[in-house]
């Protein structure tokens, strides 16, 4: 062995600090992406899903250089190597996936989808991620952030941009089912056709069974009974967008939320579930949701929401609240709550 001088490192080890805070950059891109675009269901979800998915196939380029840093690390006895190796697995089920999903290949899994699985491991691999980055520091040097590496950062970026490209072609010139995604990245499913109209949850709400001839919704000051509601008939063509991967356009029938709550100051409406489940909106926007009892000319069923459910044109799915209990106005700030529900 010789002795190096302190300042300079072996080539092998700088590359590898270079891909591992590439990689470290990359996962942050494309969590946050994610994220965005779940949280949207109009353009925002469509720029950061290009940022995403151009990260994710940056991730895969990193990947030879990455297997050599992890066989490199895997020779030497350190405790916690399971752990990295358990990363590594959610990683590549999220890329496949996300790429399953995305192609059209395998869209449903049982009663999940690969959208589930792909955001699943994704979130599984966070606390691993931040362990294993903690406990095997990477430090930046100056020379990381010189002229020609950024350049060889923007080589990579705009490679990954290209085979993203490229794979979108591919999967329309061959028409694949991925070629029918909608801007979201979602799946056509029982559109106008209630009876065919997927049924799904945010996390771990069950279905419950609500009895119509003593439900009442209290609203704007008074309770409203099953029938009351019913005798609305605002009408809203409207598209459900669920982040786990399918879209369902329906004609939905029921009371626009302006009617029922009147003219009240405050500034949000909390609507909440039977099952505890809440989502809050600006006030001005109360002309804009609809409290539907009908989808299709007949009633709710009960997977859908019976007997009532928020229709919110343009939102994710997870803003559509079923089994509406409760409307209340109040003054706390529309963004005075969770960005994504929290059951
Ligand atoms: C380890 C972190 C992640 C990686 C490496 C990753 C990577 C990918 C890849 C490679 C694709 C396929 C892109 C394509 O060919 O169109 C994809 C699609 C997608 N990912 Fe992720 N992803 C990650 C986490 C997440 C998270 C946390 C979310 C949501 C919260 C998410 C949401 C999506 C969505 C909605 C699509 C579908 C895009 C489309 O079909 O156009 N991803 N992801
Ligand atoms: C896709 C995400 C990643 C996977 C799957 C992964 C996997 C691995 C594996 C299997 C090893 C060898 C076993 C071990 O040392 O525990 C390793 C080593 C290492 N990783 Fe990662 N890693 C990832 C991301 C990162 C990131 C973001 C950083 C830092 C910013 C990083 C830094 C390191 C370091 C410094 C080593 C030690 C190398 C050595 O001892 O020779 N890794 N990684
Ligand atoms: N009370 C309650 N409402 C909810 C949910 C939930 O878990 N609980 N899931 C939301 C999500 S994520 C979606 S996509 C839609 C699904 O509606 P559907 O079952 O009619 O397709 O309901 C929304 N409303
Ligand atoms: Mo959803």
């Amino acid at each position: 062995m010789s002795v190096r001088p302190a300042a300079r490192r072996p080539v092998a080890i700088a590359l590898g600090a270079r891909t591992n805070l590439a990689l470290l950059a990359l996962l942050s891109v494309a969590f946050l992406t994610g994220w965005i675009a779940f949280a949207y269901a109009t353009a925002p979800a469509r720029w950061s899903l290009v940022l995403h998915a151009a990260g994710g196939f940056a991730i895969l380029a990193m990947l030879p250089w990455k297997s050599m840093i992890a066989r490199r690390g895997l020779g030497r006895p350190r405790p916690g190597r399971w752990a990295s190796t358990l990363l590594g697995v959610l990683v590549l089920i999220s890329l496949v996936a996300g790429l399953l999903h995305s192609t059209g290949l395998l869209i449903y899994v049982g009663p999940l989808t690969a959208m589930d699985f792909h955001v699943g491991a994704a979130i599984a691999a966070v606390p691993l991620a931040i362990w294993h980055v903690v406990s095997r520091r990477v430090r930046l040097r100056p020379t990381d952030l010189s002229r020609r590496n950024v350049l060889r950062g923007g080589a990579v970026a705009a490679g990954a941009v290209a085979a993203y490209a490229a794979s979108e072609m591919v999967v329309r010139a061959t028409g694949m089912p991925g070629a029918a995604r909608r801007f979201t990245g979602s799946y056509e499913a029982g559109s106008l056709q209630p009876g065919l109209m997927p049924i799904s949850s945010w996390m771990f709400d069950a279905i419950p069974q609500i009895d119509q001839s003593t439900w009442r919704l209290p609203a704007g000051g008074r309770e409203w009974s099953y029938d009351e509601i019913s005798a609305f008939d605002d009408r809203l063509t409207a598209t459900l967008d669920c982040t786990g991967g399918f879209f369902s356009t329906q004609e939905w029938a029921g009371a626009r939320l302006d009617r029922l709550i009147g003219k009240t100051d405050g500034a949000s409406i909390r609507v909440v579930s039977a099952t505890g489940y809440d989502r809050r909106f600006p006030i001005e926007r109360a002309s804009a949701l609809l409290l539907a009892t009908r989808f299709g000319g007949q009633a709710l069923d009960p997977g859908h929401g019976f007997p009532a459910r928020l229709v919110v044109p343009d939102a994710r799915g997870f803003w559509w609240v079923k089994w509406v209990s409760a409307i209340e106005v109040d003054d706390m700030p529309p963004w005075w709550q969770s960005p994504f529900p929290l059951q």
